[in-house]
């Protein structure tokens, strides 16, 4: 089995992207930092999502190629509550800043991505920027951050990766169910020189991957729960051309990472713009539009 490269372990006093982490984020599209957030902070973001309706008010589900339904909530904005402060905090958006290293980046949509035990469809193989391309983001100078809410592991849908496969450039994506797949026999190819590893973390370590990388997740067939936080960066010089379903370029204010802890808001998520994927929604309409235009 390949191992995983590329962890590191979080010092609150003295983190920062060091030459090693910036080198494998480069050559390998990710790096994993161990602990980037402790158990008081974790417990603070599960407030949000287990203490409150943010899942049963904004949850919807999207089909994987067996038809199984991988369920999510997703907001473009990061707002004011504990979700918001991570997406916010020093020690997330400068990582990102110089992991990317193409000066200021900006808040594109955060989500929670939620596998119940022995439930939960599959995420299939894809780059982001397989989704993001589409959107009119014109360089892939974006980039993502998983943090594990429960440990992550292959039984539960652990992230799998294909660490080098950054590098192949953009692949073709084809529209699978209700996902978006990058063309399997190119992911074959790429799988026998890029071997995959299983980034099984634990609650509070966090994946930051590059939008090139090549990745996807099973469906969790354990009786463990697979809560996953992932947050999306794109940087402000490549803010997209079209207005669409995710964040145009809004100046992002960074927090002092202590404002992870000490933040009590669990409920008001004002201003926080979730996604409302039904057919009417105002955002799948213009995108309609501007797909029926591009034809
Ligand atoms: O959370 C997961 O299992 C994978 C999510 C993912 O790949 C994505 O949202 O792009």
């Amino acid at each position: 089995m390949t191992t995983l490269t590329g962890v590191y372990p979080f010092s609150p006093e003295e983190f920062s992207v060091s030459k090693d982490m910036k080198k494998h984020f480069d050559d390998k599209g990710y790096i994993i930092v161990k602990g980037l957030f402790d158990t008081e902070e974790m417990a603070n973001l599960r407030k949000v999502f287990e203490d409150t309706d943010i899942i049963k008010e904004n949850g919807y589900g999207v089909a994987d190629e067996k038809g199984r339904k991988a369920s999510l909530l997703l907001w473009n904005q990061p707002g004011h509550d504990v979700s918001g402060m991570m997406s916010r905090c020093e020690k997330v958006v400068n990582t990102c800043e110089d992991l990317l290293d193409k000066g200021e980046i900006y808040h594109y949509h955060s989500k929670l991505l939620y596998k119940q035990p022995k439930n939960g469809g599959s995420i299939i193989w894809h780059q982001d920027y397989g989704y993001w391309y589409d959107n009119t983001c014109l360089f892939p100078d974006m980039m993502t951050v998983f943090v594990a809410i429960d440990r992550c592991h292959k039984g539960n849908g652990c992230l799998q990766l294909l660490p080098g496969s950054n590098k192949c450039g953009r692949i073709d994506h084809g529209r699978v169910e209700g996902q978006t797949r990058a063309d399997l026999d190119r992911v074959n190819a790429i799988e026998k020189v890029c071997p995959k590893v299983y980034a099984e973390i634990d609650p509070g370590d966090a994946i930051f991957f590059h939008c090139n990388v090549l990745h996807r997740s099973s469906a969790n067939t354990s009786t463990d729960r697979r809560w996953a936080f992932l947050m999306t960066y794109n940087t402000k010089d490549n803010n997209p051309t079209t207005i669409h379903h995710h964040a145009s370029y809004t100046p992002l204010h960074k927090v002092p990472n202590n404002a992870v802890r000490e933040c009590t808001n669990y409920s008001d998520f004002s201003g926080k713009d979730f996604f409302d994927p039904t057919e009417d929604s105002p955002k799948v309409a213009i995108i309609k539009t501007q797909l029926t235009c591009e034809r």
